[in-house]
């Protein structure tokens, strides 16, 4: 979205209305009434009626909020090693972001979406994209973690991600960038853009079971981009829709260049058809090597796989699955409204919002009432697929989400505005400004067929003044409206991790008993686990040395370790020993290159550590977990290659050497 705030600004339509200050609204606190603080209100020691599960953008982390209060309740690491938790860190860890490319430690992470039964949250898993080097993330909600990371190939820009089926059939990824596909020596010229650049979209299948994903089958689409997408529900349950811009096919300059034709498409894809034409053997095998990284709950290790295989379909030389519905101008939002009938595209640089008809498309289909084609691919008439449009919203319209009762939301980047509009008369009932220049929104199930339409969140791009200023770096900002009433009501701002773009905000009461308190230890299968402290111990194999530690309110075991040396390959199997809730251990020795562990009760982690000099390291435990956490410590020593001083470890009265028999001086 980082291109709106400058790419806009050269678009000729919109010149005069772009500088910022120009629309910021006024009388920003007086907005706010009277009553909204006891609104937004959660005594302390109660809880929050919904989880947000926010993006955190370019920090490849998700937020977890709690609403109404804007409360943090964690930050859960997915594309990026998270030193607070040893994610990414820790040898359990690391496998969770290698990549064909290599380990890859950040990604940019936009859009969350939760699992659906029956195109309703059933509260399973929450998925999310990694833009930059693309790949989907599968976060498990009994544990908060990330349990699962598939790497896709023949794709650059997987923004338009990972927007789900209405029972979790598969997680899309549809490619923002275009680019010559992996098997192809991508070795060409950039101008060779239209012959040479292609789109594709993954269809990413999911376990019903375990939640595995894997790439079902990937369509090969024109060299435009694709920007964002929905599903279709109910009757339009078997098509996706996604928003494309540049159709001009542009690859330099594109804020000019990708803005020239008067309207872009909506791309409706029937993958029913697609499913239809791959069982006919209608895909073409392709090799290709891509990561799939699976975290296994029991031996708390992930594994890294590489595959080697994609099914590829092109849908310009299979008809049938996929269809160009005109829309103005540059759109970005792609959105479905809960009946799955009406599919909004919400167009940048457009003065309207077109609202597209989903049995008006099929009727055009099936009467093959085409506008000529696009690179193969049938080209639907504007007036033919269109239900309607919303006159004059506001600017840059960006978002929609629905509140199930014939109303409609729509974020308004350039005019700073959330406005509400009725589907049915496409006539405006109420608007309320955002502080500042609004990207997505979100109402609680606002994108399935069941909203709970209580709240809807401003995720904004811009909070300049909101808070009490930190520098030229300033956190970004959410925004809380009731919108139980007529009018919409802003009682909340909180301050947000990273860049928030989607969230999605799940009843708590569907979640929170499910939610995990400990691991039990004697189902932990870390091949280095230990259990009790009895079997605590150190082992020598060549140079490495395996240290098997427990921890437990308040010692480590062993706490001194002697007989190390350097060249040595150190790695501490810490085992939280606890088994109860919220007593994690922490885990970190002076010098280590990589991050402190945070273990779980029940749990297993591991860190690696390769010892720079001779001498004596401290360890401790990091987390204050009890009144004598101070002094949950120990000592490593560190003798020079070749010494002979013995392997031996051991805690008080086992501690090498035994008593101290030196003196002061
Ligand atoms: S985007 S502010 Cu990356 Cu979802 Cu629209
Ligand atoms: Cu364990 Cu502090």
């Amino acid at each position: 979205m980082k291109i709106l705030r400058t790419g806009l600004s050269a678009a000729v339509a919109i010149a005069a209305i772009t500088s910022f200050t120009g629309c910021k609204p006024k009388n920003a606190a007086s907005v706010v009434s009277a009553d909204a603080a006891q609104k937004a209100y959660v005594a302390p020691g109660k809880y929050d009626e919904f989880y947000d599960f926010v993006s955190g953008g370019f920090s490849g982390q998700l937020s977890v909020y709690g609403l109404p209060s804007g409360r943090l309740l964690r930050v859960i690491p997915v594309f990026s090693a998270d030193p607070q938790d040893g994610y990414g860190y820790s040898e359990e860890t690391k496998p969770m972001l290698n990549t064909s490319h290599g380990q890859i430690p950040w990604d940019d992470l936009h859009h969350v979406e939760a699992s659906q039964t029956n195109g309703e949250i059933d509260g399973r898993w929450v998925f999310a994209n990694g833009n930059n080097t693309p790949r989907i993330a599968r976060i498990d909600l009994t544990t908060y973690n990330t349990a699962e990371i598939l790497e896709l190939p023949n794709s650059a820009g997987n923004h338009s991600s990972p927007f789900i089926t209405e029972n979790t059939e598969y997680v899309v990824a549809g490619t923002r960038f275009s680019v010559p596909t992996d098997n192809m020596n991508g070795d060409v010229p950039i101008d060779s853009y239209k012959k040479n650049f292609r789109g594709t979209i993954s269809f990413v299948s999911v376990d019903k079971n375990n939640g595995n994903m894997k790439i079902a089958f990937q369509l090969l689409i024109p060299g435009i981009n694709l920007d964002l997408s929905h599903a279709g529900k109910g009757p339009s349950h078997g098509w996706f829709f996604f928003s494309c811009y540049n159709t001009e096919q542009a690859h330099t300059l594109l804020e000019v260049n990708a803005s020239q034709h008067d309207k872009d498409f909506v791309l409706a894809i029937n993958w029913k058809k697609a499913e239809e034409y791959l069982q006919q053997g209608k895909g073409i095998k392709q090799a290709v090597k891509y990561a799939h990284n699976v975290y296994d709950e029991k031996t708390h290790t992930a594994a890294s796989n590489f595959e080697t295989e994609v099914t590829v379909l092109d849908t310009r030389s299979l008809p049938g699955i996929a269809y160009f519905m005109p829309c103005p101008k540059s759109p970005h939002g792609c959105d479905v409204d809960p009946t799955g009938e009406y599919i909004v595209g919400s167009g940048k640089l457009a003065a309207l919002i077109p609202v597209f008809s989903f049995h008006k498309m099929i009727d055009a289909i099936n009467n093959k009432k085409y506008n000529g084609y696009y690179d193969s691919i049938p080209v639907l008439k504007y007036e033919d697929v269109l239900y309607g449009e919303v006159k004059k919203p506001g600017l840059g319209p960006l978002h929609t989400e629905f509140d199930g009762k014939g109303n409609a939301y729509t974020s308004f980047f350039i005019s700073s505005e959330i406005v509400k509009w009725n589907i049915k008369d496409l006539k405006v009932v109420d608007r309320a400004p955002t502080y500042y220049s609004i990207g997505h929104l979100s109402i609680p199930g606002g994108d399935t067929r069941k909203p709970n339409a209580k709240y809807v969140i401003a995720y904004n791009k811009i909070t300049k003044d909101r808070y009490l200023p930190t520098g030229p770096e300033l956190a970004q900002s959410a925004q809380l409206y009731d919108i139980s009433g007529d009018k919409m009501q802003l009682i909340l701002d909180f301050p947000t991790i990273g860049e928030p773009h989607y969230g999605q905000a799940i009843e708590a009461s569907l979640i929170k008993d499910k939610s995990k308190k400990f691991y039990d230890i004697m189902q932990n299968e870390n091949p280095y686990a230990t259990k009790g402290e009895s079997n605590a111990k150190v082992v020598r194999n060549g140079n490495r040395v395996d240290v098997y530690i427990t921890a437990i309110r308040s010692h480590l075991v062993p706490d001194n370790i002697e007989g190390v040396k350097m060249g040595d390959e150190v790695y501490f199997h810490v085992t939280n020993q606890e088994q109860d809730w919220d007593i994690p251990h922490g885990f970190a020795i002076k010098a280590a290159s990589t991050a402190e562990l945070l273990i779980m009760p029940g749990e297993t982690c591991t860190l690696k550590w390769e010892p720079d000099r001779v001498g004596i390291f401290p360890f401790y435990c990091t987390d204050f977990c009890s009144a004598l956490h101070q002094e949950m410590s120990g000592y490593i020593r560190i003798s020079p290659k070749g010494s002979n001083v013995p392997l031996a470890f051991g805690t008080g009265d086992t501690a090498p050497g035994g008593k101290d028999t030196t003196t002061v001086q």
